[in-house]
């Protein structure tokens, strides 16, 4: 027992651990009382924070109010944690010359049942909230329009296929304003990862499987395509554009494109016909000599 009085004796001030003093509030309650001050401050700032780009497509409104939400839960719960602990460190902290352990901790059913409950509800809660607004977002349109990404180290490639004739392949990602594009992606050679962070849209491309994104445009301008899955040494070269044309002036490009592949077609076919023919009358010349 000659421990327990060196400890008290160590301690110096047995009310600032045991019970409160007068007029000076549970440390319980002025830990919730400066966590709760410091997250309405805490989700203030981060609400101010401008996080996105502009946003391009129908989906950007959803997806920045389903990241203000996440915020809006996560940062008080962030935050708390933070105020107990530091609160907890600096308050109870070990006085020199202190070795003393804490009271020995038992279970506590109720504690328990809540701190198991509250978070499953509140990720349960969200997860169905991201999960809806997913499926609305990726709802597929009837008069969709189909491009094919395809992801090589370190460039997009495009491909508008076209009904009943080879697809226009195009190393510039154009897309039409108000119609929604649906966006097969595949991988040459490693993982890459299609991101359009003005359309708020971003799919893994991966070597041996097609996967799928889609996004209405709703602004014309020129956004950026980027690469987000570290895929080699010039990953972070590995961006593009994506221009957003009324569709008058989509119509006009595409129309553009598959001129363009024609006339290269047959020129092809002119130079590849050609090469018999000249070397035919070069053989005839040859054998009239
Ligand atoms: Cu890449």
């Amino acid at each position: 027992m000659a421990e327990d009085e060196t400890e008290t004796g160590a301690r110096g001030r047995p009310e600032d651990r045991a019970a409160p003093g007068p007029g000076r509030g549970h440390p319980i309650g002025r830990m919730f009382l400066i966590g709760t001050i410091a997250s309405v401050i805490g989700v203030v700032l981060v609400l101010l924070i401008d996080w996105f780009p502009v946003g391009a497509s129908a989906a950007a409104d959803d997806v920045d109010l389903l990241y203000d939400v996440t915020l809006i839960v996560a940062v008080p719960i962030f935050v708390l944690v933070m105020a107990v602990a530091i609160y907890s460190v600096v308050r109870f902290r070990a006085r020199p010359g202190d070795t003393r352990d804490g009271a020995p901790i038992h279970g506590n059913a109720r504690l328990e049942v809540i701190w198991v409950a509250v978070p499953t509800l509140i990720v349960s809660v969200l997860a169905a909230y991201s999960w809806i607004v997913l499926d609305e977002i990726e709802a597929r349109e009837p008069d969709s329009l189909q491009v094919s990404v395809r992801a090589q180290q370190f460039a997009w490639a495009f491909q508008y296929p076209q009904a009943g004739g080879r697809p226009i392949e195009s190393e510039e990602l154009v897309v039409p304003e108000g119609r929604q594009v649906n966006f097969s992606i595949s991988a040459v050679d490693v993982i890459h990862s299609f991101w359009i962070p003005a359309f708020r849209i971003k799919q893994d491309a991966v070597p041996g499987i097609e996967t799928e994104t889609r996004a209405v445009p709703i602004r014309a301008g020129r956004y950026d395509v980027v690469c987000t899955e570290l895929c080699g040494s010039g990953h972070s070269t590995m961006r593009q554009n994506v221009r957003v044309l009324p569709p008058p002036e989509f119509d006009r490009w595409l129309a553009a494109q598959r001129g363009a592949a024609g006339a290269s077609q047959g020129a092809a076919a002119r130079t590849e016909a050609g090469v018999p023919t000249g070397a035919r009358t070069a053989l005839r010349v040859a054998a009239h000599r």
